[in-house]
This record gives structure tokens, C-alpha cells and sequence, in this order.
């Protein structure tokens, strides 16, 4: 019932609805209805009530809660079934346990904390509480395994959008998958997937974005290559509205990709990307080379050419932009 009213409130946003009109909309009692405010009140929602006119909803707590991130949550199936944590080790982990117990596509974890988060390659991703937003999402698309790291900038095309929306900031994609405002890393995408050598069981995409982490919430191992939403912007971000829009963006993403190939998100990469054309250092491997960032091809590679004018082809590795 709480859910039903929040979703009354999420299609008349600042607007009054008399207690007689949500009555009637739910088929309960006003007095049910104002039981179920008062709840609403303790859980931290702001209503305003006027004996004429009615409740109107001011402001919405930023609680990472099931009924929080679906009222008004325009998808289909991507995000439309949530498990919301306080603690997990890593939400990836977390989503795999889900899979194997035959979940759907588009299940949704999303954790307070991860006391183990998982970056690429072995690497630890710091996720403390409350300040970020940690998550991972169940893909099961019909593709080969080769073809699996195509979801990878999906997602970064997906979210580095879903950020410029919600925030107006100028995120932009640094190959492959970072995210990156001012230079520095506001958001890592990890992918896993489980695969026998010809056939995809399943894909796990996992986000963490950092949102409203000040300077000291850092470790001075990242601090000075890290940086928050609400550092950039000098003031606190909704997760909770930033999450829905990048559970939309994705969905779209996803679903266009799924239609009509992997050319069209290469294409959407291209006019976010911060890193084509400029002069970079390439760890790959164990090897470091630099070079001009020329191109990516068809499987997401990415082109470079390097000093002694060779064209190579970057699979796996990191990069950093070399400042002029
Ligand atoms: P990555 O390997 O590209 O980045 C990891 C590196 O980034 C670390 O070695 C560290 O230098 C730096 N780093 C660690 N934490 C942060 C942070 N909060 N902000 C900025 N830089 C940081 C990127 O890996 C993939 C990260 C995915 C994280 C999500 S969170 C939800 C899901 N669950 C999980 O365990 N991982 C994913």
C-alpha cells in the first residue's frame, strides 16, 4: 500500500492529492491512508498536509530501498526486481549466487557497503557506506562468450550518459570503461561472466559510482586520482534518482545492442569518449608503450599508434592520458 501511494505522489510531483482522492484511487479507507503517511513521515518522507487540499509529498528520503528505487522506475525489466543490502563482499558475488539459483535477466543488487570489492584484474575496488552507489546487474543475452566484453561499454555508454542527465557533469568515458570527471575516476564497471567455451550462461555487470564521498572519506592511496559527484558539483546527489536513471539508460543501451549490434554503441562510445585522438601510455600486460590513441575497432580494441609509427591493438590493459 505504501508502495501504491508513493507511486500516486511520483505522477503528481509538488502537487496536492486530497485524502478523499487517494482513497478512493486505492479503494481503502482515509483513515488507512493516513496510518500509512504517518509510516510514510517515520521512514523519512517530508509530506505536507493541508486540512483543504490534502498531502503533498516535498521530499523523499535517500535510502537505497526497494520501494525507493522502483516508484516511478521507467523500465521494463532491468532493475524491476531489487535486493538491497547493508553489507555484501562484493555485489558481483552476490548476483552470481542469484544466477545459479536461475534468477532472471535485469535482477538488480545494490549494497550500503562491500567489505571485498572486486576491481578489474585482482584489483580491490573501496566502496564504504552510505556515500556511493554499489551495484550489479543479471544479464543473460544470447550472444557467444567472444563477444561478452561488448557489454562492458554498454554499460559505460549507459552510464557515463545516465550521469551527464541526472547531474549535468561532463563525464566522460576513458577506454575502456572509466569513468572519469575533471580527469579522475568518479565511477569503475566491472564484468564477470559465466561460460562454458561456446555457450554464455550468464553476464554480471557491476557498477560503482562515487557520489557524495568528500576529500578525506579517500584513502591517500586513490585520493588524489579519485573524486566524487558531490566533490565536483559542491553539493549531495540522490542516489536513489541517479540509480533509476542509469537502470533506464542501460535498458535502452542494452536493448538497442541486442537489436541491432554492437556498430551503434562503438558509435555512442566515440562522442563520450575522453581518450581517441590524445597522446597516452599504455600498460598492457606487463608491458608499457605509448603512443597516439587512434581508433577502436569492431571488438572495442583499442588502436594505437606508437612512437615508432606501429599500429597496435589493445585488448586488455589500462591507460593514462599523457598531459601536454
Ligand atoms: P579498476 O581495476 O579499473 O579500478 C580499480 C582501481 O581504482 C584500484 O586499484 C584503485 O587504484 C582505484 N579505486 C579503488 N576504489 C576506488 C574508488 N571508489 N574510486 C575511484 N578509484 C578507486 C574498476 O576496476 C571496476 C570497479 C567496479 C566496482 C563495482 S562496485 C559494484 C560491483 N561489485 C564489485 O565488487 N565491483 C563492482
Amino acid at each position: 500500500m505504501k508502495q501504491a501511494i508513493l507511486e500516486l505522489f511520483s505522477k503528481s510531483t509538488g502537487q496536492y492529492l486530497s485524502g478523499e482522492e487517494i482513497s478512493k484511487k486505492l479503494s481503502v479507507s482515509r483513515t488507512a491512508i493516513w496510518k500509512h503517511i504517518q509510516q510514510l513521515k517515520e521512514e523519512g518522507y517530508l509530506f505536507e498536509s493541508s486540512p483543504r487540499l490534502g498531502y503533498r509529498l516535498l521530499e523523499r528520503p535517500d535510502t537505497l530501498s526497494v520501494k525507493e528505487i522502483k516508484v516511478g522506475l521507467k523500465t521494463k525489466r532491468i532493475g524491476q526486481k531489487a535486493y538491497i543490502f547493508d553489507e555484501v563482499t562484493s555485489t558481483n558475488d552476490q548476483v552470481k549466487k542469484y544466477a545459479e539459483r536461475g534468477e532472471q535477466e535485469g535482477i538488480l543488487v545494490v549494497s550500503e557497503k562491500q567489505i571485498a570489492g572486486k576491481g578489474r584484474m585482482g584489483r580491490t575496488w573501496y566502496a564504504p557506506e552510505g556515500t556511493g552507489l554499489w551495484f550489479s546487474l543479471l544479464l543473460r543475452p544470447q550472444i557467444p562468450p567472444s563477444s561478452a566484453a561488448q557489454l562492458v561499454f554498454v554499460a559505460a555508454v549507459a552510464v557515463c550518459q545516465a550521469i551527464r542527465n541526472a547531474t549535468n557533469l561532463p563525464a566522460t568515458i576513458k577506454w575502456p570503461n572509466d569513468i572519469l570527471i575533471e580527469d579522475k575516476k568518479i565511477c569503475g564497471i566491472l564484468a564477470e561472466m559465466n561460460a562454458e567455451l561456446d555457450w554464455l550462461h550468464y553476464v554480471v555487470i557491476g557498477i560503482g559510482i562515487n557520489v557524495n564521498q568528500l576529500k578525506e572519506d579517500f584513502p591517500p592511496e586513490i585520493a588524489e586520482r579519485a573524486t566524487s559527484l558531490a566533490l565536483i558539483s559542491g553539493y549531495f546527489h540522490k542516489r536513489v534518482s541517479l540509480l533509476q536513471e542509469i537502470l533506464v539508460q542501460f535498458e535502452k543501451e542494452y536493448d538497442h545492442y541486442l537489436e541491432k549490434g554492437f556498430v551503434n554503441v562503438i558509435a555512442r562510445w566515440k562522442t563520450l569518449n575522453n581518450t581517441l585522438g590524445q597522446e597516452i601510455n599504455v600498460l598492457s600486460r606487463d608491458e608499457v608503450f605509448s603512443g597516439i590513441a587512434e581508433d577502436i575497432d569492431q571488438q572495442g580494441r583499442l588502436l594505437v599508434r606508437t612512437d615508432s609509427g606501429e599500429l597496435r591493438s589493445v585488448l586488455v590493459g589500462d591507460v593514462s592520458i599523457r598531459k601536454v
